[in-house]
C-alpha cells in the first residue's frame, strides 16, 4: 500500500514561524512527524511556537540564521539531542528584494543569494552526513516560478532560485545512492507576507495591477495559498516518493503551462 505517513520521522523546516514553512510543518505534523523549525529572531520563534501550539503541535523552535554555518551545525546537534536524527529537511527560509538590477547594490544581491542559495547548501551539508548514517532521508528545496522564469526587479531572487533548482538536482545526483531523495517544490504565486506588496489594494480601492496580472496568468484564476502546497510536500517527504529524485514539482495552478488570458 502507498505510504504517505510521516509517523516517527523528524522534520526540520527552516524559516517556519509562519508562511509557507509553517503550513508545510503543520501538514508534516498531521502526517505524524515531529517538527523542528528555526527563525532568525527569538520573538519570531516564540510567535511560531504559539501558532503551532494553537494547532496542538508540540514543535521545537530554535533561533538560527541559515547563512551562518556554526549556528546551523549547532542547530542540527540540538535537534538530534531533542528529537533524534533529522529524516526530512525542507529548505524553506528565503527572502526577496524587488529592485531594478542596475539600481541594486552588490551587497543586496549577495544577501539574497546568501539566504536563498547558500543557506540551503549550508543546511543540507549539515544534515546529509547523519542521513547517510541513518540509511537515507528526504530533502525538499523550496524553489519558485523564478527557477524557470525571469521578471523585472527580481534578478537576485531568480539567480538564487535557478541555482537552487540545480543544487537540488546535484544533491539528488551525488547522494541518491545513499537513499537520499532531494526534490524541489516550485510554488506559483502564493498569498503570504512575502507577496503582500504585490496584492495591496490601490489608493482608489482597486486591485494591485500585479494581482490582476497574476490571476490572468494562472489557469486556476487565483493566487495560491500555503495549504495548496501541503499535499505535494507530504508526498515528497514520505516513502511514496522514494523513487522520485532531482525533480522540481511545480505547484502553480498551471502558470508555467499557460501563455496567459487575452486581455478583455
Ligand atoms: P515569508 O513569509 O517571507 O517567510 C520567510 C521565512 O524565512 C520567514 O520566517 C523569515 O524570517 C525566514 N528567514 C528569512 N531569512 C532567514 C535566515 N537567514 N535564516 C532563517 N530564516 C530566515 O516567505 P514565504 O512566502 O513563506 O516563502 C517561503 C519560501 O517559499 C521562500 O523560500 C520563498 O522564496 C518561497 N516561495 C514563496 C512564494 C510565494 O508566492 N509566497 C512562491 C514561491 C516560492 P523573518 O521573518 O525573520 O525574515
Ligand atoms: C515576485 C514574487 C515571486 C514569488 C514566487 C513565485 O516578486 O515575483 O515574489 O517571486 O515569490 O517566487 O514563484
Amino acid at each position: 500500500m502507498v505510504n504517505f505517513s510521516l509517523e516517527g520521522k523528524v522534520a526540520l523546516v527552516t524559516g517556519a514561524s509562519y508562511g509557507i514553512g509553517f503550513a508545510l510543518a503543520t501538514a508534516f505534523a498531521e502526517a505524524g512527524a515531529k517538527i523542528a523549525f528555526n527563525d532568525i529572531k527569538q520573538e519570531l520563534v516564540d510567535k511560531g511556537l504559539a501558532s503551532y501550539k494553537e494547532k496542538g503541535i508540540d514543535a521545537k523552535g530554535y533561533v538560527c540564521d541559515v547563512t551562518k554555518e556554526d549556528q546551523v551545525q549547532e542547530l542540527v546537534a540540538k535537534i538530534e539531542k531533542d528529537l533524534g536524527p533529522i529524516n526530512i529537511l525542507v529548505n524553506n527560509a528565503g527572502i526577496i528584494k524587488r529592485i531594478p538590477m542596475i539600481e541594486m547594490k552588490a551587497e543586496e544581491f549577495r544577501q539574497v543569494i546568501d539566504i536563498d542559495l547558500n543557506g540551503p547548501f549550508i543546511v543540507s551539508k549539515a544534515v546529509i552526513p547523519s542521513m547517510i548514517k541513518n540509511g537515507g532521508g528526504k530533502i525538499i528545496n523550496i524553489c519558485s516560478m523564478m527557477s524557470e522564469l525571469g521578471r523585472e526587479t527580481v534578478s537576485a531572487y531568480a539567480a538564487a532560485k535557478g541555482g537552487l533548482k540545480m543544487l537540488t538536482r546535484n544533491i539528488a545526483s551525488e547522494y541518491g545512492e545513499y537513499n537520499i531523495q532531494c526534490n524541489g517544490i516550485g510554488p506559483g504565486y502564493i498569498a503570504t507576507p512575502q507577496t503582500a506588496p504585490l496584492r495591496e489594494r490601490q489608493a482608489d480601492g482597486s486591485r494591485h495591477p500585479f494581482d490582476a496580472f497574476i490571476v490572468a496568468k494562472t489557469p486556476a484564476a487565483r493566487w495560491g495559498n500555503a495549504e495548496d502546497l501541503q499535499g505535494p510536500a507530504v508526498f515528497l517527504a514520505s516513502s511514496a516518493s522514494d523513487f522520485v529524485n532531482g525533480h522540481i514539482l511545480y505547484v502553480d495552478g498551471g502558470i508555467l503551462a499557460y501563455i496567459g488570458k487575452q486581455p478583455q
